[in-house]
Protein backbone atom coordinates (compact mmCIF):
# COMPACT_ATOMS: atom_id res chain seq x y z
CA UNK A 1 0.00 0.00 0.00
CA UNK A 2 1.11 3.26 -1.11
CA UNK A 3 1.15 6.28 1.48
CA UNK A 4 -0.98 9.07 -0.13
CA UNK A 5 1.60 11.84 -0.45
CA UNK A 6 0.19 14.87 0.50
CA UNK A 7 3.08 16.63 2.62
CA UNK A 8 4.23 19.86 0.92
CA UNK A 9 7.20 22.33 2.52
CA UNK A 10 6.07 24.90 4.86
CA UNK A 11 6.70 28.40 3.78
CA UNK A 12 9.85 29.00 5.37
CA UNK A 13 11.46 25.45 4.08
CA UNK A 14 10.84 26.64 1.03
CA UNK A 15 12.50 30.22 1.38
CA UNK A 16 15.65 28.08 3.13
CA UNK A 17 15.88 25.69 0.14
CA UNK A 18 15.29 28.63 -2.93
CA UNK A 19 18.04 30.84 -0.48
CA UNK A 20 20.39 28.80 1.50
CA UNK A 21 20.19 25.47 -0.58
CA UNK A 22 19.43 23.13 2.54
CA UNK A 23 16.80 21.45 4.70
CA UNK A 24 17.50 20.10 8.01
CA UNK A 25 14.30 18.09 8.75
CA UNK A 26 14.82 16.50 12.69
CA UNK A 27 13.33 13.41 13.48
CA UNK A 28 13.74 12.04 10.05
CA UNK A 29 14.25 8.74 11.70
CA UNK A 30 13.17 7.14 14.65
CA UNK A 31 15.88 6.50 17.84
CA UNK A 32 14.69 2.79 17.43
CA UNK A 33 15.25 3.22 13.32
CA UNK A 34 18.30 5.36 13.57
CA UNK A 35 19.97 2.20 16.31
CA UNK A 36 18.43 -0.31 13.77
CA UNK A 37 20.28 1.01 10.20
CA UNK A 38 23.45 1.57 12.60
CA UNK A 39 23.77 -1.84 13.73
CA UNK A 40 23.09 -3.13 10.20
CA UNK A 41 25.83 -0.70 9.31
CA UNK A 42 28.52 -2.72 11.85
CA UNK A 43 26.89 -5.94 11.65
CA UNK A 44 26.12 -6.83 7.90
CA UNK A 45 27.15 -4.02 6.04
CA UNK A 46 30.63 -3.71 7.14
CA UNK A 47 30.92 -7.59 7.74
CA UNK A 48 30.82 -8.25 3.51
CA UNK A 49 32.76 -6.75 0.63
CA UNK A 50 30.52 -4.02 -1.45
CA UNK A 51 31.22 -1.12 -3.78
CA UNK A 52 34.08 1.06 -2.11
CA UNK A 53 36.26 3.71 -2.53
CA UNK A 54 40.31 2.43 -3.71
CA UNK A 55 42.33 5.79 -3.39
CA UNK A 56 45.69 4.06 -5.46
CA UNK A 57 44.23 2.12 -7.11
CA UNK A 58 40.91 3.73 -8.69
CA UNK A 59 40.25 7.81 -9.35
CA UNK A 60 38.20 9.97 -6.90
CA UNK A 61 34.72 8.92 -7.15
CA UNK A 62 35.13 5.30 -8.58
CA UNK A 63 34.06 2.55 -6.23
CA UNK A 64 35.76 -0.84 -6.06
CA UNK A 65 34.38 -4.53 -4.79
CA UNK A 66 36.40 -5.14 -1.53
CA UNK A 67 35.72 -5.51 1.99
CA UNK A 68 36.18 -2.43 4.29
CA UNK A 69 38.45 -2.12 7.40
CA UNK A 70 36.50 -4.15 9.72
CA UNK A 71 37.08 -1.63 13.11
CA UNK A 72 33.59 -0.64 13.71
CA UNK A 73 34.53 3.10 14.36
CA UNK A 74 37.01 2.80 10.97
CA UNK A 75 36.50 4.74 8.06
CA UNK A 76 33.46 2.99 5.55
CA UNK A 77 31.86 4.59 2.09
CA UNK A 78 29.87 1.95 0.69
CA UNK A 79 27.39 2.24 -2.17
CA UNK A 80 24.43 0.26 -3.84
CA UNK A 81 22.76 -0.53 -0.84
CA UNK A 82 19.41 -2.07 -1.55
CA UNK A 83 20.53 -5.50 -2.15
CA UNK A 84 21.95 -5.42 1.33
CA UNK A 85 18.63 -5.26 3.06
CA UNK A 86 14.72 -4.38 2.52
CA UNK A 87 15.11 -1.69 4.89
CA UNK A 88 17.42 -0.07 3.00
CA UNK A 89 14.65 -0.23 -0.05
CA UNK A 90 12.03 0.68 1.69
CA UNK A 91 13.87 4.11 2.89
CA UNK A 92 13.51 4.82 -1.09
CA UNK A 93 10.15 6.69 -0.83
CA UNK A 94 9.75 6.95 3.09
CA UNK A 95 6.89 9.18 3.14
CA UNK A 96 7.43 12.17 4.95
CA UNK A 97 11.48 13.00 3.50
CA UNK A 98 10.03 11.48 0.18
CA UNK A 99 7.32 13.73 0.04
CA UNK A 100 9.28 17.15 0.14
CA UNK A 101 11.53 15.48 -2.85
CA UNK A 102 8.68 15.48 -4.50
CA UNK A 103 7.50 18.67 -3.32
CA UNK A 104 11.13 20.18 -4.41
CA UNK A 105 11.89 17.86 -7.57
CA UNK A 106 8.44 17.15 -9.59
CA UNK A 107 6.94 13.77 -10.17
CA UNK A 108 9.55 13.18 -12.49
CA UNK A 109 12.43 11.78 -11.12
CA UNK A 110 14.28 8.43 -10.01
CA UNK A 111 16.32 7.15 -7.24
CA UNK A 112 19.79 7.12 -8.19
CA UNK A 113 22.24 6.68 -5.46
CA UNK A 114 22.78 4.94 -1.62
CA UNK A 115 25.90 5.24 0.27
CA UNK A 116 26.74 4.72 3.96
CA UNK A 117 29.32 6.65 5.02
CA UNK A 118 31.79 6.20 8.50
CA UNK A 119 33.51 9.04 9.19
CA UNK A 120 36.45 8.19 12.06
CA UNK A 121 37.61 10.66 14.50
CA UNK A 122 40.86 10.63 13.23
CA UNK A 123 43.85 13.60 12.49
CA UNK A 124 44.54 12.78 8.89
CA UNK A 125 41.10 13.88 7.65
CA UNK A 126 41.00 17.35 6.37
CA UNK A 127 37.33 17.78 5.26
CA UNK A 128 36.31 17.58 1.58
CA UNK A 129 34.31 20.18 -0.19
CA UNK A 130 32.79 19.57 -3.46
CA UNK A 131 29.07 19.47 -5.25
CA UNK A 132 27.74 16.49 -6.05
CA UNK A 133 27.94 15.11 -9.06
CA UNK A 134 31.13 15.73 -10.15
CA UNK A 135 33.19 17.49 -12.57
CA UNK A 136 30.21 19.08 -14.65
CA UNK A 137 27.89 19.76 -11.61
CA UNK A 138 30.46 22.58 -10.24
CA UNK A 139 29.60 25.14 -13.22
CA UNK A 140 25.49 23.94 -13.45
CA UNK A 141 23.66 26.24 -11.14
CA UNK A 142 19.78 26.69 -12.14
CA UNK A 143 17.66 29.70 -10.18
CA UNK A 144 15.84 30.19 -7.35
CA UNK A 145 12.62 29.51 -9.23
CA UNK A 146 13.83 26.09 -11.08
CA UNK A 147 13.31 22.22 -9.90
CA UNK A 148 16.90 20.93 -9.00
CA UNK A 149 18.78 18.29 -11.67
CA UNK A 150 18.67 16.24 -8.44
CA UNK A 151 19.23 16.09 -4.67
CA UNK A 152 20.62 14.25 -2.10
CA UNK A 153 18.84 13.47 1.34
CA UNK A 154 21.61 12.63 4.25
CA UNK A 155 20.52 10.75 7.36
CA UNK A 156 22.25 11.32 10.81
CA UNK A 157 23.07 8.37 12.66
CA UNK A 158 24.91 9.58 15.06
CA UNK A 159 24.63 12.94 16.81
CA UNK A 160 26.45 15.54 16.01
CA UNK A 161 26.78 18.35 18.94
CA UNK A 162 30.47 20.19 18.25
CA UNK A 163 32.42 21.55 14.86
CA UNK A 164 34.78 19.45 13.69
CA UNK A 165 32.68 16.12 14.55
CA UNK A 166 32.50 15.22 10.83
CA UNK A 167 29.49 17.76 10.20
CA UNK A 168 28.22 18.05 7.53
CA UNK A 169 29.59 21.46 6.23
CA UNK A 170 27.47 23.63 4.07
CA UNK A 171 28.20 27.00 2.07
CA UNK A 172 24.52 28.74 2.02
CA UNK A 173 23.62 30.18 -1.24
CA UNK A 174 26.50 28.47 -3.01
CA UNK A 175 24.19 26.48 -5.24
CA UNK A 176 23.35 29.93 -6.98
CA UNK A 177 26.76 31.22 -7.57
CA UNK A 178 30.24 31.34 -9.09
CA UNK A 179 32.60 29.09 -6.24
CA UNK A 180 36.34 29.55 -6.10
CA UNK A 181 38.30 26.90 -6.65
CA UNK A 182 41.41 26.99 -8.16
CA UNK A 183 44.61 25.52 -6.96
CA UNK A 184 45.56 28.56 -4.85
CA UNK A 185 41.93 28.86 -2.70
CA UNK A 186 41.16 24.99 -2.57
CA UNK A 187 37.82 25.14 -0.65
CA UNK A 188 37.82 23.66 3.10
CA UNK A 189 35.28 23.61 6.05
CA UNK A 190 37.14 26.04 7.78
CA UNK A 191 37.05 28.71 4.67
CA UNK A 192 35.25 31.85 5.05
CA UNK A 193 31.20 31.60 4.38
CA UNK A 194 31.55 27.42 5.78
CA UNK A 195 28.69 26.84 8.10
CA UNK A 196 29.64 23.27 9.79
CA UNK A 197 26.10 22.28 10.67
CA UNK A 198 25.03 20.00 13.90
CA UNK A 199 22.33 17.78 14.44
CA UNK A 200 20.97 14.79 15.95
CA UNK A 201 21.13 11.14 15.18
CA UNK A 202 17.37 10.89 13.17
CA UNK A 203 17.55 14.53 11.47
CA UNK A 204 18.14 14.18 7.93
CA UNK A 205 19.73 17.26 5.70
CA UNK A 206 18.76 17.88 1.94
CA UNK A 207 20.15 19.48 -0.45
CA UNK A 208 20.79 19.85 -3.58
CA UNK A 209 23.99 18.72 -5.94
CA UNK A 210 24.92 21.95 -6.57
CA UNK A 211 25.30 23.40 -3.30
CA UNK A 212 29.08 23.36 -2.48
CA UNK A 213 29.50 21.28 0.82
CA UNK A 214 31.23 18.55 2.54
CA UNK A 215 32.43 16.53 5.92
CA UNK A 216 34.23 18.62 8.63
CA UNK A 217 37.24 17.03 9.98
CA UNK A 218 36.49 14.81 12.80
CA UNK A 219 38.21 15.31 16.01
CA UNK A 220 35.35 14.20 18.33
CA UNK A 221 36.88 10.99 19.62
CA UNK A 222 33.49 8.68 18.10
CA UNK A 223 33.26 7.84 14.52
CA UNK A 224 30.15 9.79 12.53
CA UNK A 225 27.76 7.31 10.56
CA UNK A 226 25.35 8.79 8.15
CA UNK A 227 23.29 7.28 5.15
CA UNK A 228 23.01 9.29 2.04
CA UNK A 229 20.25 8.82 -0.46
CA UNK A 230 20.08 10.30 -4.17
CA UNK A 231 16.97 11.27 -6.76
CA UNK A 232 17.61 12.79 -9.99
CA UNK A 233 15.16 13.50 -12.77
CA UNK A 234 14.09 10.95 -15.19
CA UNK A 235 16.34 12.11 -18.05
CA UNK A 236 19.47 12.16 -16.06
CA UNK A 237 21.24 8.79 -15.35
CA UNK A 238 20.97 6.72 -11.52
CA UNK A 239 24.75 6.26 -10.60
CA UNK A 240 24.55 2.74 -9.08
CA UNK A 241 22.43 0.74 -11.58
CA UNK A 242 23.02 0.99 -15.40
CA UNK A 243 19.00 -0.52 -16.29
CA UNK A 244 16.00 -0.84 -14.81
CA UNK A 245 17.33 -2.65 -11.12
CA UNK A 246 15.87 -6.02 -11.82
CA UNK A 247 17.67 -8.18 -9.21
CA UNK A 248 15.56 -5.99 -6.57
CA UNK A 249 12.41 -5.28 -8.06
CA UNK A 250 10.55 -7.96 -6.95
CA UNK A 251 10.92 -6.80 -3.65
CA UNK A 252 9.45 -3.28 -4.43
CA UNK A 253 6.04 -1.85 -4.03
CA UNK A 254 5.23 -0.20 -7.65
CA UNK A 255 6.64 3.51 -6.74
CA UNK A 256 9.57 1.72 -5.25
CA UNK A 257 9.96 -0.38 -9.22
CA UNK A 258 9.54 2.85 -10.97
CA UNK A 259 11.86 4.88 -8.66
CA UNK A 260 14.12 2.41 -9.75
CA UNK A 261 13.92 2.19 -13.57
CA UNK A 262 10.70 0.25 -13.86
CA UNK A 263 8.65 2.02 -16.66
CA UNK A 264 6.48 -1.03 -17.18
CA UNK A 265 7.74 -1.87 -20.85
CA UNK A 266 10.92 -3.07 -21.93
CA UNK A 267 13.45 -0.34 -23.51
CA UNK A 268 12.04 2.26 -26.12
CA UNK A 269 14.43 4.95 -27.59
CA UNK A 270 12.75 8.40 -25.79
CA UNK A 271 12.15 6.26 -22.59
CA UNK A 272 13.29 8.68 -19.58
CA UNK A 273 12.55 11.69 -21.11
CA UNK A 274 8.52 11.41 -21.94
CA UNK A 275 7.63 9.27 -18.44
CA UNK A 276 4.84 6.71 -18.70
CA UNK A 277 1.30 8.70 -18.73
CA UNK A 278 0.34 7.66 -14.86
CA UNK A 279 4.13 8.54 -13.68
CA UNK A 280 2.51 11.14 -11.22
CA UNK A 281 -0.14 8.67 -10.05
CA UNK A 282 2.49 6.44 -9.14
CA UNK A 283 4.92 9.03 -7.35
CA UNK A 284 2.46 10.45 -5.29
CA UNK A 285 -0.27 7.34 -4.94
CA UNK A 286 -3.31 8.80 -6.11
O1 LIG B 1 29.77 13.97 5.26
C1 LIG B 1 30.20 13.08 4.56
O2 LIG B 1 30.77 12.14 5.01
C2 LIG B 1 30.03 13.16 3.08
C3 LIG B 1 28.77 13.78 2.69
C4 LIG B 1 28.93 14.41 1.38
O3 LIG B 1 29.61 15.37 1.25
C5 LIG B 1 28.30 13.84 0.23
O4 LIG B 1 27.65 12.82 0.34
O5 LIG B 1 28.42 14.40 -0.86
Amino acid sequence: MLANTTRTLTEAQREQWAVDGYLQIEGALSPAEVDFFSKLLDDKVRTEPGYEPAPGALPRGHYDWKLPDQNKDGFMDRRDLLPCHQAFIDLIDRPRIFDLILDLMGPYIQFSMSQAIVRASTDTFPGYIHTDGGQAQKSIRVSETSRPLAVKVMYLLTDVTAPDSGNFTVFPGSHLRLFPEKPERLPHPHMPGAVPLLGKAGDAYVFPHALWHGPSPNHSGKARKTLLYNYCQMFMRAYDFSGPYAGLLERCTPRQRRLLGDLGHDFRPGDFFYAPEDQEAVMTGT
